[in-house]
């Protein structure tokens, strides 16, 4: 029987354990500038088979929230080589999450004051986070995108490669996870609630994968395959996204997928850190893994969304290869030490997820640490 603590070969990447920190969004970086506090809480967390970055922008026009990181300055790209440094002084394996978030986004985060991108100009009927001018948080209404040209997609895809080639040379990181869910940018082009256009890049499951496919190659072409994950979320209702046929759609995309060699592919089942089944978006998570496996494709499989360790095992029974937890880690750095030895959890402080300092984010007890103090 595998369990989590079985080592792994993924990509180029020798994980010790199957347990992967989930990407988690925590906006303690000002500025988008990764700080030594981010070096502590990664590395806090090192001994993970795998950490993923939190969604870190690719560039200006990628930025949805107030302090949430980007690596396409110097000053990001130093930040972010601080904390793979502390990563990997620990033992751990750190890839950034790539993130562009298209409609999800609010003028007064865009560069210049300009509208967001999306694929067509349809309002996301969801929120996002700022930061007044008085310092105080404050959730408002994503500003109304405009439909990118379609001369303009082939920057977007240079924009993806470069941030990946900036990960693994300047910043240090082991490999990249594309952020490919949640309604950001790339699940915006995928799926029809908000892509209408009549190009090459809406229309047909061909067309609104086209995107994606291009990034994906072009990165796996640019820094190797081995140590490129791709993130996807089938039928979450997260940031108002909506397909009117996933099956057919992630059928196609893992067909096309398969051949690309990538590191893991990443599936949050259900809704984002909500409900596991939703009553009126039923998937087949199974069969899409078939279609992925019976196309050749020999990724890690990696899956994501409300497991506990018994569920995560039930999950390696039933042919994953990963487990990415989130709210697990945001309270439990060694979640892999506790894990192993049965021992209870901390419970997560919801008020300190977004935004804030050390509480809530370098300050929960380890065993080691708890362990020494006694
Ligand atoms: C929570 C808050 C803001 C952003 C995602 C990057 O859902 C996010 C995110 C999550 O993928």
């Amino acid at each position: 029987m595998t369990t989590l603590f079985d080592p792994i070969q993924v990509g180029r990447l020798r994980l010790p354990n199957r347990i992967v920190m989930a990407p988690l969004t925590r906006n303690r970086a000002p500025g988008a500038i990764p700080t030594p506090l981010m070096a502590e809480y990664y590395s806090q967390r090192a001994s993970a088979g795998l950490l993923v970055t939190e969604a870190t922008a690719i560039t200006a026009q990628g930025q949805g929230y107030a302090d949430v990181p980007g690596l396409y300055s110097t000053e990001q790209l130093d930040g972010w080589r601080r904390i793979t440094d502390a990563v990997h002084a620990k033992g751990g394996r750190i890839v950034c999450q790539l993130w562009h978030v298209g409609r999800i986004s609010h003028v007064d985060l865009q560069p210049e004051g300009q509208q967001p991108v999306a694929p067509s100009a349809i309002t996301a009927k969801t929120k996002t986070f700022l930061i007044k001018a008085d310092g105080t948080g404050t959730f408002e209404p994503t500003s109304h995108p405009r439909a990118l040209d379609a001369g303009e997609l082939p920057g977007i895809v240079r924009d993806f490669v470069h941030a990946a080639m900036q990960s693994v040379t300047a910043a240090g990181f082991d490999g990249v996870e594309v952020h490919g869910a949640n309604g950001y940018l790339l699940d915006q082009f995928l799926k029809t609630g908000a892509n209408h256009r009549k190009d090459d890049y809406g229309g047909s499951i061909e067309n609104r994968s086209r995107l994606m496919l291009e990034v994906m190659r072009a990165i796996a072409g640019e820094i190797g395959h081995d140590r490129v994950g791709l993130r996807i979320s089938p039928v979450t209702p997260a940031n108002d996204i909506v397909d009117e046929n996933p099956h057919a759609l992630f059928d196609y995309l893992m067909r096309q997928l398969a051949s690309l060699g990538l590191a893991y592919i990443h599936v949050i089942e259900g809704a984002t850190g909500g409900p596991r089944e939703i009553a009126d978006r039923p998937f087949d998570y199974t069969a899409m893994r078939h279609a992925y496996r019976d196309a050749g494709g020999h990724g890690a499989w990696m899956v994501n969304n409300g497991y506990d360790q018994a569920l995560a095992q039930q999950a390696l029974d039933h042919g994953a290869d990963l487990v990415a937890f989130g709210r697990p880690y945001i309270a439990n750095p060694d979640l892999v030490e506790r894990f192993r030895t049965g021992t209870p959890l901390n419970a997560p402080d919801k008020m300190t997820f977004y935004g804030g300092g050390a509480k809530g984010y370098t300050d929960y007890p380890s065993l080691r640490a708890s362990a020494a103090m006694s």
